[in-house]
């Protein structure tokens, strides 16, 4: 396996919804041992630290989109690191932070790879606008903003060409799911493997299936975005917005190990950890260990 330099990134923000501590995701994270579990697979990792949040208060609100001048400002400078890691030659490795900050990591990522490929792990299909959200929550809306649908402060971020294409985007694990993102579901003919497909299936072919379809749609790179709200909630219950019937321990390392073995992957984020709703940082520790799937570590 390739021995990788990552680029590890904390994006301390909970801004993009309303349960405050998942601010502390990145904390969390680490306090389970992310970068002593990288290392001893074998991986480089350059800690960039965490990024500065600025208080929400001081910035720009909006009645439909949530604490916007927060996760604009957060977003503009994720980017930016995203940006530069790629340049160097570094693998991304984003510690959310609730999933708002997929629009800077997506952004950042889209000015390197012209026809990147997306994994998006989650209960949710995060593709809301200011117009269709139930919320005004930003972190239900990164998807639409990738594919340059919502307010233009978060659609030009880091330029304001789309930064992803709708064929190149996969979720699985979806099971909570509004009108407004199913009908751009339909409209956009986005794949998506809901759980009903992971029960009927089975996670293997699912992702073999996945992985093929990003193939032949001849991504550049692949990105995963895992919400740890896309394992069932008796796994991860320190997540803002748990749905039961999710996928499990076992399916989701599968899941990481696939991956792995694919050698397609070139940057990921674990976001959604909020460990004030935690027991004994559980949420986190699950990241730390498919983390340690998804970038080979041997069961024996
Ligand atoms: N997440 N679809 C709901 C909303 O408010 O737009 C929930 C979004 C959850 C977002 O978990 O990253
Ligand atoms: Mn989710
Ligand atoms: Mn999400
Ligand atoms: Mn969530």
């Amino acid at each position: 396996m390739e021995k990788l330099q990552i680029s590890l990134i904390g994006v301390p923000i909970d801004f993009g919804q309303m349960r405050r501590g998942v601010d502390m995701g990145p904390s969390a994270i680490r306090y389970a041992g992310a970068i002593e579990r990288l290392e001893a697979i074998g991986h480089t990792v350059i800690d960039e630290g965490d990024i500065h949040v600025p208080n929400a208060a001081k910035l720009e609100v909006h009645p439909k989109l949530r604490n916007l001048g927060a996760v604009v400002e957060a977003c503009s400078q994720l980017s930016m690191l995203v940006n530069k890691a790629v340049k160097q030659k570094q693998f991304p490795l984003i510690l959310g932070g609730d999933h708002s900050i997929a629009i800077g990591t997506l952004s950042g990522l889209a000015q390197h790879y012209k026809n990147l490929g997306v994994i998006w792990y989650d209960a949710h299909a995060d593709m809301n606008t200011a117009d269709t959200s139930p919320s005004g929550n930003i972190h239900g809306m990164p998807l639409a903003v990738a594919m340059g649908m919502g307010h233009e402060k978060l659609t030009s971020i880091g330029g304001d060409a789309a930064k992803i294409k709708p064929e190149n985007l996969v979720i699985i694990g979806a099971r909570s799911v509004d009108a407004g993102e199913r009908a751009l579901i339909k409209e956009k003919g986005i794949k998506v493997y809901s759980m009903h497909e992971v029960d009927r299936l089975g996670m293997t072919a699912v992702m073999e299936d996945a992985l093929q379809y990003l193939k032949d749609r001849k991504v550049d790179g692949l990105h995963l975005s895992l919400d740890l709200d896309g394992l069932d909630p008796m796994y991860t219950p320190g997540v803002g917005t748990p749905v039961p019937g999710g996928i499990t321990y076992r399916e989701s390392h599968l899941a990481m190990e696939i991956l792995q073995e694919s050698n397609m992957l070139t940057s990921a984020e674990f976001v959604e950890v909020n460990p004030v709703l935690d027991t004994k940082n559980a949420t986190a520790n699950v990241a730390v260990e498919l983390m340690g799937s998804l970038l080979g570590e041997s069961l024996v």
